[in-house]
């Protein structure tokens, strides 16, 4: 290999090198939410993500050592065994021993990947008795969860640039300065306008919802998850937790959250006009704000069981922290 080719492969391998290791910079993910010019998976705050970021990171390691490996192999067959530098080509047809290897190293690398993912799949379905169960049913377009011991529901809306500037002006005032715009011109005004309350409010725009549901921190929740009407689908990326929601079916997905904080999730299956508007919000708290939490909710107040979360400052801090992140 002649220096300059050398130094081309050199700078080649170091390039993906680096995408592949900031990949699993965590700096460059958030934990429960998406972050701003994010790589690699969201940060886990679960077991089962914990093993899902690790097969993640396995394979994404094969990959790249495969492509390396490929890459090095082209150029040096281009430049040592081209018709120039190699005239008189080997009339070689088989070799045993490369035969035999490049049968044995791919399975050993299938068997590699099959034996962790196995492991994930087997824990994934291996359901442990449910210290909390959900029901969470997809609506077009918002999420109903249901607390299955408890009989209570909350209902997740998201929240809108328009539902932020009327609490804040007022109904008359909100009217008086929006009533005529239109389309796209109302649209901008309302982003614009209600950009600066995002902050001020400590709300993800596009993921916070008027009611977050609660689970306690450390428990075993299994949620069970079905839909009113089209296909939803329920995921929290930090929780490694996704369902689909099919009209008719009850599936299940569990997941032990061991970090307190908000979880920001999203449907993600394609369910119509405003399938971009049904985010979901988990806040994981300590048992005993859990029960506060659940008290009110009894009490058939949603309102003061949100003010209960908002007022939670060990969650609280994880979502200023993400809302500063993401601004
Ligand atoms: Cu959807």
């Amino acid at each position: 290999m002649s220096k300059r080719m050398f130094g081309a492969v050199a700078v080649m391998a170091a390039a993906c090198l680096a995408i592949a290791l900031g990949g699993v910079t965590p700096a460059l993910a958030g934990l429960g939410q998406p972050s701003q010019g994010q790589l690699g998976l969201q940060l886990s705050a679960t077991p089962l993500m914990d093993e899902i970021s690790r097969l993640f990171d396995l394979v994404n390691i094969i990959i790249t050592v495969i492509v390396l490996f490929v890459l090095v192999l082209m150029v040096w067959v281009m430049f040592r065994f081209n018709e120039k530098s190699n005239p008189t080509p080997s009339r070689t047809t088989h070799h045993t021993l490369l035969e035999v290897a490049w049968t044995i190293v791919p399975i050993l690398i299938l068997v590699a990947i099959a034996l962790p993912s196995f492991h994930l799949l087997f824990n994934q379905y291996t359901f442990p008795k449910a210290d909390v169960t959900i029901k969470a049913i997809g609506d077009a377009w918002f999420w109903e969860h249901e607390y299955v011991d408890d009989k209570v529901t909350v209902t997740s809306n998201i929240i809108n640039d328009e539902d932020l500037l009327r609490a804040k002006l007022g109904e008359e005032a909100f009217d008086k300065k929006y009533g005529a715009l239109e389309g796209a011109e109302l649209h901008n005004a309302l982003y614009t306008d209600s950009l600066p309350l995002w902050k001020e409010d400590k709300k993800i725009r596009r993921l916070s919802v008027d009611r977050e549901i609660a689970v306690p921190v450390n428990k075993n929740v299994v949620v069970l998850v079905t839909s009113n009407d089209v296909i939803h689908q329920w995921a929290v990326p930090s929780f490694g937790a996704k369902q689909q929601a099919v009209p008719g079916r009850t599936a299940a997905v569990w997941f032990k959250p061991t970090k307190i904080g908000s979880f920001f999730g999203q449907c993600m299956v394609l369910c119509g006009k405003l399938h971009s508007a049904m985010p979901i919000v988990v806040r994981v708290v300590e048992q005993p704000v859990y029960d506060v939490w659940m008290g009110a909710l009894k009490a058939k107040d949603g309102k003061k069981a949100q003010e209960i979360l908002d007022a939670d400052t060990a969650s609280q801090a994880v979502i200023e922290q993400s809302v500063a992140q993401a601004q």
